[in-house]
C-alpha cells in the first residue's frame, strides 16, 4: 500500500483537489475509487500494472546503450552473431511468465466485478438515442429518463456535459444488481469513480454490480459511439442513505408513474433530442 500511495502521489498534479465521482482539468489518474470494484481496479494498477510497465523504460535505455556503445566509429567491425539458444528462450519465456502475473489478479477482478448474487435491489438501464432511461423493479418497477442538461440552464458550469434533468438516486452501502441493455444502438454505460463500463446491446441484458461506498454525486458518460449527440447523453448518479433513498422512493413512484405512451410530442423531450451545438 506504500507503494501504492507513493505512485498516487507522483500521478497527481499539486494544485487540483481530487473530487470524488468528476474528472477534473488536467487529472491523469483514476477518480477515486467509490465501490469495491474500483478499488480493485485501482490496487490492480497501482500495486502491479504501473511497476510492470517499467519494462518500457528498460527497453529505452538499453537502446540507447546499444545506440552508444556499439556506434560505428567505436565498433568498426560488428559481430556476425545471429544465435543464441539462451537468450531466446530467456526473451520468450520471461514475458510469458509476466504475462501469468498480470492474467491471474486480473481474471480474479474481472470474476469479482461480474455479478453479485445477493443484490438488495435491481437497477435497470436502458440506453437510448441519446439518452438513458432507468427502471426500478424492486420498487414499484417505475421508471424515468435522464437527458443531459444543456449549458445555459446549468448553475454551476462545470457541470458541462455531465449533467442531467433526472439524476439516479441509489443508496450507498448496499450491493445492486446492474441490468443493462439499449433500445435502438449500442451504447455503454461508464461510471469510472464506481468502476463500470458495461456495453448495453439491444436484445442483450448485460449484467455487473455496484456497491457505491460514499454519499455523493457520480458523473459518467456513454463510452460507445453511438450517433451523433453520443457526447450529450451522460450519466448522473446521486448515492445516498438508506433513508434518503426510501424518502426519495416514495416521491419518485408517484413522479415517475408509468404511463404506456410516453408523450413524444412533448416539447422538453423534442428539444432535447434535437442535435446540440
Ligand atoms: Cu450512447
Amino acid at each position: 500500500m506504500r507503494l501504492a500511495a507513493l505512485a498516487a502521489l507522483l500521478l497527481t498534479i499539486p494544485g487540483v483537489p481530487a473530487i470524488a465521482g468528476e474528472p477534473v482539468p488536467w487529472q491523469m489518474g483514476f477518480q477515486e475509487p467509490a465501490s469495491p470494484t474500483m478499488q480493485r481496479i485501482n490496487d490492480f494498477h497501482f500495486e502491479l500494472l504501473l511497476w510492470i510497465s517499467a519494462i518500457s523504460l528498460f527497453v529505452l535505455l538499453l537502446l540507447v546503450w546499444v545506440i552508444y556503445r556499439y556506434r560505428e566509429s567505436k565498433n568498426p567491425t560488428p559481430s556476425r552473431t545471429t544465435h543464441h539458444t539462451l537468450i531466446e528462450v530467456v526473451w520468450t519465456a520471461v514475458p510469458v511468465i509476466i504475462l501469468v502475473i498480470i492474467f491471474v489478479p486480473s481474471y480474479r477482478l474481472m470474476v469479482f466485478a461480474d455479478k453479485v448474487v445477493d443484490a438488495d435491489m435491481t437497477l435497470k438501464v436502458i440506453g437510448h438515442q441519446w439518452y438513458w432511461s432507468y427502471e426500478y423493479p424492486d420498487h414499484g418497477n417505475f421508471t424515468f429518463d435522464a437527458y443531459l442538461v444543456a449549458e445555459e440552464d446549468l448553475e454551476d458550469k462545470s457541470k458541462r456535459l455531465l449533467e442531467t434533468d433526472n439524476r439516479v438516486v441509489l443508496p450507498v452501502g448496499k450491493k445492486i444488481r446492474l441490468l443493462l441493455t439499449a433500445g435502438d444502438v449500442l451504447h455503454s454505460w461508464g461510471v469510472p469513480a464506481l468502476g463500470i463500463k458495461l456495453d448495453t446491446v439491444p436484445g442483450r441484458l448485460n449484467e455487473t454490480w455496484v456497491e457505491i461506498s460514499k454519499e455523493g454525486v457520480y458523473y459518467g458518460f456513454c463510452s460507445e459511439l453511438c450517433g451523433v449527440n453520443h457526447s450529450y447523453m451522460p450519466i448522473a448518479i446521486e448515492a445516498v442513505s438508506e433513508e434518503e433513498f426510501n424518502a426519495w422512493v416514495e416521491k419518485a413512484q408517484e413522479e415517475f408513474a408509468r404511463v404506456d405512451e410516453p408523450a413524444a410530442d412533448s416539447p422538453v423531450r423534442v428539444a432535447h433530442t434535437a442535435p446540440v451545438e
